[in-house]
């Protein structure tokens, strides 16, 4: 299989060291993570100047078991907490971002577009659309005060974001109120000065206001510390386009003709009763997506109101796929993805790579395999390019045979103020962040 990009958000892999040398490892536990981190130990190497100031897993932690789990810092009484905003430059200045206007989403839509995360080699950028940075920034209980931007004092421009959006994440049998921190982003010409730790203070300080100490994020660089570090993986939908934008190279030994035919589907799903998900399903669904979940070490604790926001299908934004039982009705199996495109830098013949990423599925009956099979295939209906998936959950157990193939690039996911006795494997975590 010739896949050889990630999604825009994955680093390239960095030249291999020797595990024996790495000093902080401790014990026999730990030596799953400490080998994952070892292509960036020369960002463990690294001070962190900002981070190591933060109550975050420290890289010298690694492998000690006498710190316990859990919270890392206590709550402080909110009337300690900062009342004004941090100061930030002088040339620049705090705007709320109300996703609810037009413009303002347009502005914010563009600052991504242009300048938000791209793959090493600058082949693609994310360019979420307007109606995804909509759903994803006002799920049930938003706090418009948590979607900041910076703007620049005389042209009001806008050149820096930050958001966050309230869960309920379970870290084991605690469920735990958190903020989603997600779509940093630094104009690309303001890079390098500094801005992202005023950005991340500020959004920590608002997140606090509202009595929340704790949070979770992704990123493509390590910093301190991964609760778990995962893998995309990429099945080709539309290997023509893929390999004539540089996504993919054509495999050794295979010509156009044979490549297209490897990928090729079926036109429609295998498995009877199975429809797109519809608001009536929403009990059923979180029940399913509720029982599915507790299996894992970290997941969101989803209600009704979740389910019907996150996983109700969304035109262009979020799809979802159940299996009702043709004889009990009963729902069965459900999957999901959502739609995020990628900006093709410098190609004259497409601009746009249309990406499906794997959500939450839960085979309770029919086999995983042909579960997502199916999904594959009404991706391919609605003319994705590639479908994506991390080896997340259960996913490792179907990737091969479905015919992803592994991308270069990883997703460090980590928790603020959060500390675990020990890393997760990407199987034992269940959660997905956009
Ligand atoms: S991940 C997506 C991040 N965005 C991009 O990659 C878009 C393209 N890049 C940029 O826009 C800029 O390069 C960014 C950094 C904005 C990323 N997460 O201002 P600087 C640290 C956390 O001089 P810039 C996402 O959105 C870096 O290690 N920290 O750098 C989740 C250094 O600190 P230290 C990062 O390149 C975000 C410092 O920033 C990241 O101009 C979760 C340098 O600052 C990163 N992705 O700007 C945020 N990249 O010296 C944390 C660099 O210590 C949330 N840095 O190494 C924490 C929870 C907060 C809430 C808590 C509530 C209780």
């Amino acid at each position: 299989m010739g896949d050889n990009n990630s999604p825009p958000e994955s680093p390239k892999e960095n030249p291999d060291q020797k595990s024996d040398s790495n000093p902080v490892a401790k014990n026999d536990s730990q030596l799953e993570t400490i080998v994952k981190l070892i292509p960036d130990s020369m960002s463990m190497g690294k001070r962190h100047k900002f981070w190591e100031t933060q109550p975050v897993g420290q890289f010298k932690d690694i492998g000690d078991s006498s710190l316990p789990e859990g919270a890392i810092e206590p709550p402080t009484p909110l009337s300690e907490v900062k009342q004004e905003p941090y100061n930030l430059p002088t040339q620049f200045e705090w705007t709320t971002c109300d996703m609810d206007s037009e413009e303002t989403c347009t502005e914010v839509y563009n600052l991504l577009k242009n300048n938000y995360v791209e793959d090493d080699e600058s082949m693609f950028r994310f360019n979420y659309s307007k109606e995804f940075l909509r759903w994803a920034l006002r799920p049930p209980g938003y706090y418009p005060s948590w979607h900041i931007g910076v703007r620049a004092k005389t042209s009001k421009r806008l050149v820096a974001f930050i958001t966050g959006v309230p869960a309920r994440i379970r870290v084991r049998d605690e469920v735990v109120k958190m903020a989603e921190i997600n779509f940093l982003c630094v104009h690309k010409k303001l890079r390098s000065k500094r801005l992202a730790p005023v950005m991340i203070k500020e959004v920590t300080r608002r997140v606090h206001l509202e009595n929340i100490w704790q949070a979770a994020y992704t990123a493509g660089v390590v910093l301190p510390t991964p609760i778990t570090t995962c893998q995309y993986w990429h099945r080709s939908l539309n290997p023509k386009k893929l390999i004539d934008v540089g996504f993919s190279r054509l495999g050794a030994r295979m010509t156009m003709s044979r490549t297209i035919k490897l990928y090729k589907l079926p036109h429609s799903p295998a498995t009877p009763g199975f429809r797109k998900m519809e608001c009536r399903d929403v009990p059923a669904v979180t029940r399913l997506i509720r029982n599915y979940l507790s299996q894992f070490v970290v997941a969101p604790d989803l209600d009704e109101n979740d389910v019907e926001h996150w996983l109700l299908p969304t035109e262009n934004v979020v799809d979802s796929y159940l299996v009702e039982s043709p004889e009990t009705h009963e729902i069965t199996d459900f999957c999901s993805f959502y739609s995020l495109p990628s900006s093709i830098l410098g190609n004259q013949a497409h601009s746009t790579l249309k990406a499906a990423y794997s959500y939450y599925n839960v085979a309770a009956k029919t086999p995983l395999l042909q579960l997502m099979n199916d999904a594959l295939i009404v991706a391919k209906q609605r003319d994705f390019d590639v479908f994506n998936a991390l080896d997340v959950m259960q996913n490792e157990t179907f990737l091969k045979e479905l015919k992803f193939g592994p991308g270069d690039g990883q997703l460090h996911y980590y928790l603020y103020n959060y500390r675990l006795r020990s890393a997760m494997k990407p199987s034992e975590l269940g959660l997905v962040l956009l």
